[in-house]
């Protein structure tokens, strides 16, 4: 039975996913979920209400990691390393991107740039601010660090840590930021690795063209 992945293409944690398909070659049915407005039905699926959530056969399932874990674990992928050591240290900086890069990347910079003028909302800048100056640097540092000379954070091949941090940084690049190539050299060239795989590639397109429209959509609410 086909899968089913319910969410909005915008969300890090629901690109990670759609990420993860590509990278195993497996078909889904993305059903869009507005993560600010969600139909009842939804909750039946994720009582949380957030995105995503998968439904395959019988199971559903909700949260990008679990997820993640489950397709690794029921499809096969080479996305958690070939070792213990490996598997841990990946979902260590799986885990640091979901729940320290992302609120600020994506839940004060995105949410601010994107979805509140979206939403017909003020725009909060200082907040903004303090993210970019004191927030989200050390944590830049950290992974920058973590990653040294090399192309990718564990194991010399693509994971799961690479593509959840790519997913914070491509979100904060939507909110209109650059991360700096000369303090953060080996990160941007990650951002870079990753957002050129060809499964990848192609829904950046896509995420794109989706900001452009909510951008022309944002300036109509604008107070002229
Ligand atoms: N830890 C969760 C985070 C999911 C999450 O916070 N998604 C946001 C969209 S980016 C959402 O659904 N927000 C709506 C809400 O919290 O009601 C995951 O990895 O799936």
């Amino acid at each position: 039975m086909a899968l089913t992945l319910y969410g909005a293409i915008l969300s890090p944690f629901v690109r990670k996913v759609r990420i993860l398909l590509a990278e195993i070659g497996q078909e889904y049915e993305l059903v869009t979920v507005n993560p600010f407005g969600q139909p009842d039905w939804y909750y039946k699926i994720n009582p949380l209400g957030r995105v995503p959530a998968i439904q395959d056969g019988d199971l559903t399932l909700a949260d990008s990691a679990v997820i993640a874990q489950y397709l690794h674990e029921s499809r096969g992928s080479s996305l958690y390393g070939t070792t213990p050591e490996q598997a841990a240290r990946i979902r260590w900086l799986e885990k640091y991107a979901d729940y320290e890069v992302a609120p600020f990347a994506t839940f004060t910079v995105f949410y601010n740039r994107i979805v509140r003028p979206l939403k017909g909302e003020t725009t909060d800048e200082q907040l903004v601010k303090t993210a970019l100056s004191e927030k989200l640097p050390p944590l830049f540092d950290y992974l920058e660090a973590q990653l040294g000379d090399d192309d990718y954070l564990v194991g010399d091949q693509l994971s799961m840590a690479d593509i959840a941090v790519a997913c914070q940084l491509i979100n904060f690049g939507h909110g209109g930021e650059t991360l700096d190539p000369q303090r953060w050299p080996g990160l941007a060239g990650l951002l870079d690795r990753v957002s050129a795989r060809p499964g990848i590639a192609d829904r950046l397109t896509e995420e794109r063209e989706l900001l452009a429209k909510i951008a022309a959509h944002a300036a109509q609410k604008q107070p002229s």
